[in-house]
């Protein structure tokens, strides 16, 4: 894998894990049916959410029916409602039995639990599910620099960079990609600060990630693959 496939995988290897991870929740088949037939009943059961049917509607871009799919699946596996960390690292281990993934599953509950109160409920999974599949560029990039932006600052430092990039290696593991040497990780975050911090003051802001992503033909593909799988 190039530098450029490295970047690359940067802001898609959200997106596409998030794919495998929807499939293993049995959650993404159920999308493309038009007629679940047992609606009533799924109605019902997402009326009794605290945010409501049409309050999810609104902040997302799903029908009444995709949601109430949605809601089967996520209660399905989930019949709590909520989804912990250790759970959320479980599901990810299991993708990638040859790393460690329990690092980088951290960065992205913590980009899904909005609230940050330690729990990804159903609407933190619609809304967050919905940039992914459904969101604008600008909202996809968005939500990808909130992942990066560990502190939530505002900035992108080298250090976090770091940390995400070294997260993402250990997932992969070495089987996969055993030509990888130990400074890789830090090379590119190196390449990533070439080219993303701009005004060459050390940190990126979201101005600058978005001015880099969007004249990156490679990223923008990848966005358009992306959409048209789903
Ligand atoms: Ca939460
Ligand atoms: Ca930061
Ligand atoms: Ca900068």
């Amino acid at each position: 894998m190039g530098i450029q496939g490295m970047e690359l995988c940067a802001v898609a290897v959200v997106i596409l894990l998030f794919i495998a991870v929807l499939k293993q929740f049995g959650i993404l088949e159920p999308i493309s049916v038009e007629d679940g037939g047992d609606g009533d009943f799924e109605l019902s059961a997402v009326r009794h959410q605290p945010e409501g049917l049409e309050q999810l509607q609104a902040q997302t871009k799903f029908t009444k029916k995709e949601l109430q799919s949605l809601y089967r699946g996520f209660k399905t596996e989930c019949p709590s409602g909520l989804v912990d960390e250790e759970t959320f690292k479980l599901i990810y281990s299991q993708f990638f039995p040859q790393g460690d993934a329990t690092t980088y599953a951290h960065f992205l509950f913590n980009a899904f639990d909005v609230d940050g109160n330690g729990a990804i409920c159903f609407q933190d999974f619609v809304v967050g599910l919905s940039v992914l599949l459904r969101g604008t560029v600008h909202e996809k990039l968005n939500w990808a620099f909130n992942l990066y932006d560990i502190n939530k600052d505002g900035y992108i430092t080298k250090e976090e960079m770091l940390e995400i990039m070294k997260s993402i290696y250990d997932m992969m593991g070495r089987c996969t990609y055993p030509i990888l040497k130990d400074n890789a990780p830090a090379e590119h975050v190196e390449m990533f600060f070439q080219k993303m911090d701009r005004n060459r003051d050390g940190v990126v802001t979201f101005e600058e990630f978005v001015e880099t992503c969007q004249k990156d033909e490679n990223i923008m593909s990848s966005m358009q693959i992306f959409e048209n799988t789903i």
